[in-house]
């Protein structure tokens, strides 16, 4: 293609893409999230962050919590908010530290490890994957000599029921984790503790910081069977981290370095971070880049790109991409009640919540708007419903299909309701509408205009 053809394709690709409204990452936008572990569990994909606060404290990881968000067709994402923090632990006194975790279901309870940066790794349990999550051991779980080093904890269950714990920078050591999972067999290892042996063989080879052999193992594993295979994918190559991957035939290993399965790219972060799962007949990898903060290292924001493994179990290389996964596995039903959090995009908003009406979105200005993808309307709908509360002026709620500036259904007008948690229920007539479509809620007004808990169409 000549030099006129090639500067057509960039602005029809430009141009392209808004009009689609194809940008899906980063996959959620109303907080900065991190260290992505994805968790499936009935139909559903729950995703563990952990969370980059808006305020950074001495140039550095500034992370006080872990939040929970979850997803029926990979586009749409709900916010469950905050499941647990640093203050889930009443053994020790950090204030800053709540680095990558993830979260296992066995036996009708939910396992969330996580690391608590210079205090090790500890575990809590939920009866449900939203939590809430309690310290059942009132220690740290991991008993090492190495706790600096003791950081991102990952878990699988393997066929036979044996639960392995992985983690560690830079070295990589597994527990057993007995049934209760909760605690771990005592008889291997250091106390329990199995150090793996960090070979050029296992994880590739890259001289250390002081010119001595390494291996490009840095941190962040990610330990999962797929088929016959057990896999380690792991953050590499030191700083800017890249995503590599190793496999073996044993979940002990020994492990076999297979290479690269994300490289560096301009709005990747310094820190990397892999999680990956299958739903649905499809693989995901999820990890994370600092392009909505426009490039700032310690506030991060969880993408998720679709894979297709090779024949030979191998991982292809995986570009990150502003689009993301742009094909909706299934519908979003209308006609039941949905929560506002309920998110595939959204511009200007964040969200908060209370112990009534869970989480909502607020900081709701003029101009900011939300999109859920591939809203099924049937045969049509003739009204909308939505919980509000306003201690301003209030504002509108334009409801659009198929673009920010797509055909009006609607307009719900909120006043004020008598204080920002002083909710009302409120509708508004839409006019004809049927079948599938993406659907924007464009807020207008002045400023500060409301919170938005739920929302519904009825027929
Ligand atoms: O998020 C804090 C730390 O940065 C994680 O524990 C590492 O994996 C890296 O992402």
């Amino acid at each position: 293609m000549d030099r006129i053809g090639n500067l057509i394709l960039v602005v029809l690709l430009a141009f392209a893409l808004p009009i689609c409204g194809y940008t899906q990452n980063p996959i959620i936008q109303t907080n900065y999230t991190a260290d992505p572990a994805p968790m499936m569990y009935n139909d559903t994909v729950y995703l563990y962050t952990s969370h980059d606060e808006d305020e950074t404290v001495n140039n550095f990881f500034t992370m006080y919590d872990w939040r929970c968000y979850s997803s029926k067709d990979m586009v749409n994402w709900t916010d469950h908010g905050a499941v647990a923090s640093l203050k889930s632990f009443n053994w020790m006194n950090k204030t800053n530290g709540a680095w990558a975790p993830q979260c296992i279901g066995r036996n009708g309870k939910f396992y969330l490890y996580v690391p608590i940066h210079g205090e090790g790794i500890a575990v809590l349990v939920a009866d449900s994957p939203t939590g809430p999550f309690r310290d059942p051991i009132g220690k740290r779980l991991v008993d090492s000599d190495h706790i600096w080093q003791d950081i991102d904890p990952t878990v699988a269950i393997d066929d036979n029921g044996q639960a392995y714990l992985y983690w560690g920078n830079p070295g990589l050591w597994y527990v057993k984790l007995n049934e209760d999972m909760i605690s771990y067999d005592k008889t291997v290892g250091d106390n329990g503790v199995v150090s793996i042996e960090m070979t050029a063989e296992a994880f590739g080879s890259k001289a250390g910081r002081d010119g001595r052999p390494g291996t490009t193992y840095t941190e962040g594993p990610w330990f999962y069977k797929h088929n016959n295979l057990y896999y380690m994918v792991y953050a590499s190559e030191g700083i800017p981290e890249y995503i590599s991957y190793s496999i073996s035939n044993s979940p002990e290993g020994p492990w076999v370095y297979k290479g690269h399965i994300m490289k560096r790219a301009d709005h990747l972060a310094f820190t990397n971070h892999a999680g990956i799962i299958d739903f649905n007949g499809s693989s995901y990898l999820f990890y994370h880049d600092q392009d909505l903060s426009k490039g700032q290292g310690f506030k991060r924001s969880v993408s998720v790109e679709q894979f297709t493994y090779n024949a030979d179990g191998s991982i292809p290389l995986i570009t990150p991409t502003k689009e993301g996964v742009t094909q909706s596995v299934g519908n979003l039903n209308p006609f039941t009640r949905v929560e506002a959090e309920t998110i595939a995009w959204s511009e200007g908003l964040k969200t908060a919540d209370n112990s009534q009406e869970g989480v909502y979105v607020t900081q709701i200005e003029n101009g900011d708007y939300l999109t859920v993808r591939s809203v099924d309307f049937g045969k049509g709908a003739k009204t909308f419903e939505a919980s509000v509360a306003s201690a301003t002026q209030g504002g509108q709620i334009e409801i659009r299909i198929d673009g920010k500036d797509g055909r009006v259904l609607g307009i719900l007008e909120v006043d004020n309701t008598g204080g920002a948690q002083a909710w009302k229920r409120l509708s508004c007539k839409v006019s004809d509408i049927e079948g599938v479509h993406d659907v924007y809620f464009v807020f207008k007004g002045d400023k500060d205009l409301f919170n938005f808990d739920w929302w519904q169409f009825s027929k």
